[in-house]
């Protein structure tokens, strides 16, 4: 407490108590989901050829935010209403590489066990008339506290990095028209969204193209050495696995299953 909260009235601190706990869940659900995604990430990285995941990135609304939308939407406002109702105080975004890599992220995240899965959007199999695509995840994660567990609620936005290039201007433009875009415009907006599809399209299908391959067709010379094959997206592991020291733990567990 400060000197300046001494003269407040009792009331106003104990809704800023009170705030501070709501404000803090949320954070620390998005804490939580980001080491969720962040451990997959970094799974990928290390053990296969490529992550499914480009980039990860969250926001957590601010109180005025909350506020704001709540009176916006005629939502109760108290605590307990605003929580029942804003499903994105805590937002995640991802963006992959391809469409099919936004679908398997959703199956990895809604599959593990402590997640509650509330809904979800598929605004890629149905994009809004105006061409946004991405998928939507709203989902509860328990989080510990000293004295309950709580569950709160995340929004999750998964979306291929086209898809993520398109939101992100839409979104500017939307607001800088006060969301009422020309018409025009938005004709052109849907457009580059139908460009924008066409090029996730045309990726992923030259990268399974590139995957039917196969490791043979890479030159020798260009194929990574063990250490460096299982760089993280970061560089590499924090431990080195030279060759001589993998030999020499197979050479072991052959002879400890041996004899
Ligand atoms: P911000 O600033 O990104 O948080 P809701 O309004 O959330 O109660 P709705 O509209 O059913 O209910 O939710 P929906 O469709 O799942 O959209 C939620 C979020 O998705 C939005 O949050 C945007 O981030 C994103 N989104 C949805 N539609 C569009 C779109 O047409 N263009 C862009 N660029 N983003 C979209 P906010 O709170 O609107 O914005």
């Amino acid at each position: 407490m400060t000197d300046q909260d001494v003269d407040w009235p009792t009331d106003l601190q104990a809704l800023r108590t009170e705030l501070t706990r709501f404000m803090m869940s949320y954070k620390f659900a998005t804490d939580e989901m980001m080491t969720k995604v962040n451990i997959l990430k970094e799974e990928f990285s290390a053990i296969h050829d490529y992550s499914p995941i480009e980039h990860v990135s969250h926001r957590l609304k601010s109180p005025e935010g909350i506020l704001k939308k709540a009176n916006r939407k005629g939502y109760p406002l108290d605590l307990e209403g605003i929580r029942e109702n804003i499903q994105d105080i805590a937002g995640i975004r991802i963006t992959c590489s391809f469409i099919s890599d936004t679908y398997r992220v959703l199956e990895m995240l809604t599959s593990q066990r402590d997640i509650t899965v509330l809904q979800v959007k598929d605004y890629i199999r149905n994009p809004k008339p105006n061409g946004y695509k991405s998928l939507h995840l709203i989902a509860a994660i328990p989080v510990f506290m000293s004295d309950r567990v709580q569950p709160v609620t995340v929004e999750v936005q998964i979306r291929t990095v086209a898809m993520d290039f398109w939101a992100s201007l839409e979104h500017k433009i939307f607001y800088k028209y006060d969301g009422a875009v020309p018409t025009a415009l938005v004709g052109e907006l849907k457009e580059a969204a139908d460009v924008a599809n066409r090029l996730d399209v045309d990726m992923e299908r030259l990268h399974d193209q590139v995957l039917s391959l196969g490791d043979s067709s890479e030159p020798e010379d260009n194929r990574a050495p063990v250490a460096a094959h299982h760089a993280n997206a970061d560089g590499m592991l924090p431990y080195p696995l030279p060759r001589s020291l993998l030999e020499a733990f197979l050479e072991q567990s052959a002879s400890t299953r041996a004899g």
